[in-house]
């Protein structure tokens, strides 16, 4: 029995699950979760000693590599003073500024401590600054673990919302209107159906929890446009694609402005932050400044703020990372295609920049109702032979592979051949 399988049984004891977050214990693909004790760049470790390439980046952050050594020193300096104060710090205006001066729609911005707390909030917000309760969310995109994220549409996208989630009451689910992703007419009725009731739109700009969906051409304009027309709050959440597919995120890439940003993951560097930020003017009405309450102890907490400042700044400096990372992830999808293509097989890739995930038996995939059509049972077999292999993709069909600055060609051409070897495996029985 592997170190993972035992470390797995006890964690089960006291842990639901086995462990802290329902992704990590490979429900979706079967097996073992695989336990870690260390990572260097793009290399992780499990507890065997076993190392994989990472693909995961818990889920983002590590875009600079695990253990980039300015952010440990900054740690290492930073953890003699305190952990936490609970009391305001110079270096969370100076994270703060430095986020209004990267992302163009963040005017001012708000720390917290998850990418749940910083979508929630915003919805809060947005209800505050509008005066309106409902809001539309885009099916296949997650905000986190908030009540009001944790539904899907019944029948017909004009229909409330069903609970997603036991727990989560159908008063809370009716105010959540579903529209399927990259549907615009779908949008545009659901607002013409609840007039001058709809606080916010919120959605990834490039979905990545569906596997990696970008908008499709005018999408994001579209919305732009139904927002300004119906006086809706339109939301980015930005905690996976923010700082990742551009410094200054999807308003850069795209060009269109939200009027607030969700961030998190990248921010914090590996350690608990999120953030939301936007307008000043609907920044204003959140206390102590205005009506609409939000708080948390460890906000803008001083390590987590010398990890993150000390990210930002070097991407911010450095452009040149970003023509790295689309490079690598142009260079992984061309070697992936090629196998695949190889292997004759149907599939979807999307990729946005250092983003990237592949369907299988579809040949494309711009919504969840596309994602969930794909062969999964097909992921389960590559993941499984590439992990075997020493290749670390995220363990389900709905998420993506990142890429970091530090996946060297010579490590992206090692992913490319496992992919390849585990085909032939499958082909063979
Ligand atoms: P957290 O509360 O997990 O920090 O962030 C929630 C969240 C919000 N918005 C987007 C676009 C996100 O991707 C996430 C969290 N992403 C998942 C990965 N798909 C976190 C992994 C997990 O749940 O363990």
């Amino acid at each position: 029995m592997s170190r993972s399988e035992d470390l797995f049984e006890r964690a089960q004891l006291f842990i639901p699950g086995g462990v802290n977050s329902p992704v990590r214990a490979f429900k979706s693909v079967g097996g073992t979760p695989v336990f870690f004790q260390s990572a260097k760049g793009s290399i992780m470790t499990d507890v065997d000693g076993i190392d994989y390439i990472d693909y995961i980046g818990s889920w983002g952050p590590m875009i600079l590599g695990h253990c980039h050594p300015p952010v440990v020193n900054a740690l290492k300096k930073s953890i003699n003073n305190t952990t936490s104060f609970g009391a305001p710090t110079e270096i969370e205006t100076d994270v703060a500024q430095l986020i209004c001066e990267m992302v163009p729609a963040v005017e001012k911005v708000r720390m917290v401590n998850s990418g749940t707390e910083a979508c929630m909030s915003a919805i809060r917000l947005a209800r505050g600054y509008t005066d309106r309760e409902k809001f539309i969310k885009l099916e296949g995109c997650y905000h986190g673990h908030a009540d009001q994220f944790l539904i899907k549409a019944g029948s017909g996208a004009a229909t409330f919302g069903e609970p997603d989630s036991s727990g989560v009451t159908r008063g809370t689910a009716k105010d959540t209107l579903i529209a399927p992703y990259n549907d615009l007419l779908a949008v545009k009725q659901l607002i013409e159906a609840n007039p001058n009731e709809i606080a916010a739109i919120i959605l990834e700009p490039v979905a990545g929890n569906m596997g990696c969906i970008p908008p499709v051409k005018g999408f994001l304009e579209g919305l732009r446009v139904l927002c300004d027309t119906h006086r809706i709050v339109l939301i980015f959440d930005e905690v996976m694609c923010g700082f990742r597919i551009a410094k200054g995120g999807a308003t850069e890439l795209y060009g269109v402005m939200p009027d607030l940003v969700a961030m998190g993951k990248i921010i914090g560097g590996g350690m608990p932050v999120g953030a939301f930020g936007g307008k000043r003017e609907i920044m204003a009405m959140l206390a102590p400044e205005g009506p609409v309450y939000q708080a948390g102890t460890l906000s803008g907490n001083p390590i987590a703020m010398n990890c993150g400042l000390t990210l930002l700044k070097e991407l911010n400096a450095t452009p040149n990372i970003y023509i790295e990372l689309e490079k690598k992830g142009a260079y992984l999808e061309k070697g992936i295609r090629e196998v695949f293509d190889n292997h004759e097989l149907t599939y979807a890739l999307n990729r946005v920049g250092s983003m990237l995930s592949f369907h299988m038996g579809v040949t494309q995939v711009t919504n969840f109702n596309d994602a969930c059509s794909a062969d999964s049972e097909f992921f389960k077999k590559i993941f499984h032979g590439v992990l075997k292999r020493g290749i670390y993709f995220a363990p389900s069909a709905f998420e993506t592979l990142f890429v970091s600055i530090t996946h060297s060609y010579s490590l992206l051409d090692r992913t490319i051949h496992a992919i390849d070897e585990s085909l032939k495996e499958l082909r063979v029985f």
